[in-house]
């Protein structure tokens, strides 16, 4: 038995058993497999339409007594989920790592993230302001007013099994919302974790089923979840296809979505930028989480004076990656989430090729225990390779030549994704450029820091087919809330706006 595993209370091989009152009955059993080494790690029960109704139902009631409760209040039970998070960091840490095999230190960066995000949040819960309003009419007053949506729905991917949820889940309870989660398939077992510990809190407050969970496939529980008219937001992290199916969905019964799908973001390093620091942002953003971030940098835009050089110092770092056990301090690079995932990277290799992409480093599938381990890959790309367009969720790294920073700018912008976007420079004019509205068109557009990593303090999104959806931090609470419009009138009149007489 791992430790850890029990410390979060899941019974290896047979989860199911313990599941308690929140989890499922009814369901098919899916297996979890850890890609460390493809071993069944549990086995966990999954929802069906019973168990859906029944979580629904029971958040459905108990939003009548959260909303009611004050906001400052509602912050200071996440504020005790947050502590409760610190108390099982290591153990969640594990958790994600064995499930879905990015590096401990990145495991517990994305719980460190979700603490982050609880902590603020709490802030948040005291200033959910709205405006006042200078009215036409004398003795009257207008206020803008915000207040809970009601049953949010968090549909969440993989590669950030809980700290995106997290994004999501601290602010919506603040908001006085309450949530039904639809975790990956990939990932349960994070998901059970945390839904338990945060349960445990709201339980002792009366308020348990505020955060509720289904697990099942998104065939069944999740065209469930989108077609369910009681779910005023839906917020969703995924790939392209989940995300039209979303916004289709929500559109027909006129439910509003948060979207967060994918990212092609490109890294360029103009010819006077400090190489070392750009070097390393490469390496994280393009190897780190085995380049299944949505952050991850998939495109390397080098100015042509600098490229040559570049790419063989690049091509040196990516031969000292470690590759291996995710839990081993050695590790750089774990493994990919499964072995679906190792086959459509060697596709895309395929592809790469036949579209005559040069490999300048690795790219190669690893003869390793559970089949998940792959060799991170610099394809030397033309600009026109129709390939280049698409994410793949795998660490490909395409190295392209820049002109000059017009140049630079205009490729960053030509794909069809906008979610981040870096430029390394020591230029004060080149950086405004580029984050100027003639720069960059992404949600994130960072000057000499990577495009993966953000802090959770600004809003995190991105444009076109990213999907235009803002989590996290800023004003994106707004999204998790309605907006009403008052206009009190203490006057003895009855004037009507636009100087309207009427009868
Ligand atoms: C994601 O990949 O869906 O900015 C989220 C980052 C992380 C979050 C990534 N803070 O890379």
């Amino acid at each position: 038995m791992r430790d850890f595993l029990a410390e979060l209370g899941i019974e290896e091989k047979n989860f199911g058993a313990s599941t308690g009152d929140f989890f499922a009955t009814e369901g098919e059993w899916l297996d979890v497999f850890s890609p460390i080494d493809g071993e069944l790690i549990a086995k966990v029960k999954q929802a069906g339409p019973a168990d859906y109704e029944r979580v629904m139902s029971k958040g459905i009631e108990v939003f009548a007594r959260w909303r009611m409760t004050p906001a400052p209040r509602r912050g200071e039970i996440v504020r005790q989920m947050a502590m409760a998070l610190r108390e099982k960091k290591t153990a969640l840490a594990k958790l994600v790592t064995l499930e879905m095999g990015k590096i401990l230190p990145e495991g517990e960066g994305e719980v460190q993230e979700m603490i982050d995000m609880a902590d603020l949040a709490v802030g948040m819960s005291r200033q959910l302001c709205g405006q006042v309003f200078q009215s036409e009419r004398p003795k009257h007053r207008m206020v803008e007013v915000w207040h809970p949506l009601g049953m949010v729905g968090i549909i969440s991917a993989f590669n950030f099994p809980v700290a995106v949820w997290a994004w999501n889940a601290f602010v919506a309870a603040v908001c006085g919302d309450v949530m039904i989660w639809k975790p990956s398939s990939q990932t349960p077992l994070t998901a059970l974790a945390v839904t338990r510990i945060m349960n445990g809190i709201l339980a002792k407050h009366g308020f348990a089923g505020v955060m509720g969970l289904v697990v099942g496939p998104g065939r069944a529980i999740g065209e469930r979840l989108l077609n369910d008219r009681r779910i005023p937001l839906i917020s969703a992290t995924g790939s392209n296809t989940m995300g039209e199916r979303v916004a289709v969905a929500a559109a027909k019964r006129y439910g509003n979505t948060i979207l967060e799908l994918g990212g092609n973001n490109a890294l360029v390093v103009m010819e006077d930028a400090d190489l070392d620091m750009a070097l390393r942002a490469v390496l994280f953003g393009a190897v780190g989480t085995a380049g299944q971030r949505c952050t991850s940098t998939r495109r390397l835009l080098l100015h042509k004076d600098i490229a040559q050089g570049f790419l063989g110092r690049l091509v040196k770092a990516y031969g000292q990656v470690r590759i291996g056990d995710p839990l081993d301090t050695n590790t750089v690079m774990g493994p990919l989430v499964n072995t679906s995932a190792v086959n459509d990277m060697m596709n895309a290799i395929d592809t790469i090729k036949k579209q005559g992409g040069e490999i300048i480093y690795g790219g190669a599938k690893l003869n390793r225990a559970g089949g998940c381990y792959v060799e991170p890959c610099i394809v030397k790309a033309k600009r026109d390779m129709p390939i280049v367009q698409d994410e793949t969720f795998a660490p490909i790294l395409y190295a392209i030549e820049i002109d000059n920073i017009d140049d630079a700018i205009a490729v960053q912008n030509g794909v069809p994704q906008g979610l981040s976007s870096s430029i390394f420079t020591r230029s004060f004019k080149y950086a405004e450029q580029f984050t100027s509205h003639m720069g960059s068109d992404c949600g994130i557009a960072n000057v000499n820091v990577g495009t993966s990593g953000a802090e959770i303090g600004g809003a995190f999104g991105g444009e076109k087919d990213t999907g235009g959806g803002r989590e996290a931090g800023s004003d994106s609470w707004k999204a998790y809330m309605r907006r009403q419009t008052q206009t009190i009138n203490w006057s003895d009149e009855m004037p009507l706006a636009q100087g309207i007489s009427f009868g």
